[in-house]
């Protein structure tokens, strides 16, 4: 159990791609916590106390002050609980090249995901997110060296790892029920199958089975 971990709470949802972050970072650094899952469509009054601004999860609650998205979240719990699993890089060229890409998964990548579960399978915006992938893929070359291991921190779970993980299981379960026609990207999809068989993340990441019920659910027919 890693230490200043009193007090931590966290609002959630189990398909939430962002929520999924903030649980591997979590299980990375061993910090117990109380999960509170959140009903989206009936907001409760702590989830919208504690971030009135988005109403949005995921929220972590520590020692009673509300942290808010997730990849701040991530980079929060990387600062306070820095011993154990650490996840963004000593060298300060490498970690500005981490936000930079942080920024682009949350604006670009996922932007072109979304838009595709919600056109249905549009095979242009099927296109747009394999052009954004491959970008990743790019990145991968450039700051993560193959050698050293699947991730972009080697052989261990960086700040951008903790970020991707989630797709480990949306693109297997976006691409069976919606016929995502997933880009060649060999490191990314190697990244994404490291993550998946990660020990932390079989805490942290739902079984694609069930995800998969989910999206027929919410997207199919949309
Ligand atoms: N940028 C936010 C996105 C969070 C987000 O979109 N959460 C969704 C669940 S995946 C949510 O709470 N939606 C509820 C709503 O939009 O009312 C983050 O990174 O935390």
């Amino acid at each position: 159990m890693a230490s200043r971990d009193q007090e931590v709470t966290l609002l959630s949802a189990w398909p939430s791609p962002f929520s999924m972050r903030v649980k591997l970072a979590l299980a990375l650094k061993g910090i117990e916590h109380e999960d509170l899952p959140q009903d989206l469509g009936n907001k409760s009054k702590i989830l919208l106390e504690s971030n009135p601004v988005h109403k949005k999860v995921p929220v972590l609650i520590h020692k009673g002050k509300p942290i808010l998205e997730s990849a701040i979240i991530v980079h929060y719990i990387d600062e306070v609980w820095p011993e154990t699993s650490p996840l963004l890089p000593q060298d300060a060229f490498l970690r500005a090249q981490h936000r930079f890409w942080s920024d682009f998964i949350d604006k670009k990548l996922f932007d072109s995901w979304i838009r595709f579960l919600r056109s249905n399978g549009d095979a242009a915006v099927n296109e747009e997110f394999n052009q954004n992938c491959l970008l990743i893929e790019g990145a991968l070359a450039e700051l993560g060296s193959e050698e050293e291991g699947p991730f972009f921190g080697g052989a261990s779970m960086s700040f951008l790892d903790v970020l991707l993980a989630p797709y480990a299981v949306w693109i297997p379960g976006v691409e069976q029920v919606m016929g995502l026609k997933p880009a060649k990207c060999p490191r990314f999809h190697k990244l994404l199958a490291a993550a998946s068989e990660h020990p932390s993340a079989k805490v942290a990441l739902p079984q694609v089975e069930r995800l998969k019920k989910f999206i027929r659910v919410h997207f199919e027919s949309k």
